[in-house]
């Protein structure tokens, strides 16, 4: 790029199953936009992206002509194995010096600074800057108020030792949202069945709106806790209803940044914080004004966060862990959202040549 130019950076996490850190070397990143909605201007060293968050950042050429490296590596929030390697590109100036990069010693790219890998708190305080860009209409009459916990878990294994199976003592991962965890229907899918009214043997509407059982989310859980059932389980959503989840990460296994995404709908993000959800004390902090409009957000590891929407988008949504390894460990539920009224707000028709089998 030449000096004083602006560029927009479109930036996205296709890593499937690992948070990341970017940055680009000695420029800082004006962030104006997440998943592709805008958000209030600001600046910034560094950005965080779970899976399938995009964030659009401008990057002014207002530093020497020169190679600058762009980098980005793993922001790893739960205590788990994963790759720290760091992937980078090459930002170079117009105007930078002709000397291959090999050649001179002073021409090499100037390296980028990125947060250590475990760096909870640059990621929360990269998230808390995130605003609409003016005020927006937040559901404030909230009809359906739901708490979901969030996290991983372990199953007994039938034959330890496989690959499938590598939890300690012969276990295998799972994880779960309100300790179901979610089996994909095999026999037809969720919105086909829904729509022919023939539910009976592809999924059942009792998804609970809140845990079978209180506890400590985020402390020391007992191991009788670590095993979720298992089921297709869908919670229904009358049309237009305003909705408020919150998403409560729990230490099971493992704390962990999950980013949340929900299918159909985006949603703003009006709260987030450590620890176990207090409804009492926490709710007073909501952003009710300007708050980000997101579609998928990261739960902080060993804490909560609050979302709202109004379901006026019928039809069976899942959401999910964007963690490509939590969804098909169970990390994932689906809403029924009902129609309204007349055609405009049902569900269309299935294509006159669906296939019948
Ligand atoms: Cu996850």
């Amino acid at each position: 790029m030449g000096s004083g130019e602006i560029v927009l950076l479109r930036v996205i996490n296709s890593a499937l199953n690992q948070e990341l850190f970017f940055g680009v070397a000695n420029h800082k990143l004006t962030v104006v936009a997440a998943d592709a909605s805008y958000t209030k201007p600001f600046s910034t060293n560094v950005i965080m992206l779970g899976p399938g968050q995009t964030t659009d950042v401008l990057l002014t050429a207002d530093q020497p002509p020169a190679h600058y490296y762009m980098a980005a590596h793993a922001y790893n929030s739960a205590n788990a194995a994963f790759d720290n390697t760091t992937t980078t590109a090459i930002l170079k100036y117009k105007d930078a010096s002709c000397v291959t990069l090999q050649a001179k010693s002073q021409a090499r790219a100037i390296p980028a600074q990125l947060p250590g890998f475990n760096d909870t708190a640059t990621a929360a305080a990269f998230t808390a800057q995130m605003k609409s860009p003016s005020k927006v209409k937040v559901p404030l009459e909230i009809d359906e108020n739901l708490f979901f916990t969030v996290g991983l878990g372990l199953f007994n294994c039938p034959t330890p030792n496989t690959q499938r199976c590598q939890g300690p003592n012969g276990t295998r991962f799972t994880a779960s949202i309100n300790n179901v965890s979610f089996v994909f229907p095999k026999q037809n899918s969720i919105m086909q069945a829904y729509y022919q009214g023939t539910p009976t043997g592809v999924f059942t509407t009792d998804f609970p709106p809140t845990p079978p059982v209180t506890f400590d989310y985020t402390g020391n859980v007992s191991r009788g806790l670590w095993q979720p059932t298992r089921g297709t389980k869908a919670y229904k959503l009358k049309f237009n209803s305003q909705v408020q989840i919150i998403l409560q990460d729990t230490s099971i296994v493992t704390t962990e940044n999950h980013p949340m995404h929900l299918h159909g709908y985006e949603f703003y993000v009006v709260g987030t914080g450590v620890g176990n959800f207090n409804p009492n004390t926490d709710t007073s902090s909501f952003n009710l004004i300007d708050p980000p409009r997101r579609n998928t957000i990261g739960t902080p590891p060993g804490g909560w966060v609050a979302i709202r929407f109004v379901a006026n988008n019928p039809g069976a949504w899942l959401m999910h862990c964007h963690i490509d390894s939590h969804i098909f460990w169970g990390l994932a539920m689906v809403f029924l959202v009902e129609n309204g009224e007349g055609h405009l707000q049902s569900v269309q028709s299935p294509p006159l040549d669906l296939p019948q089998c």
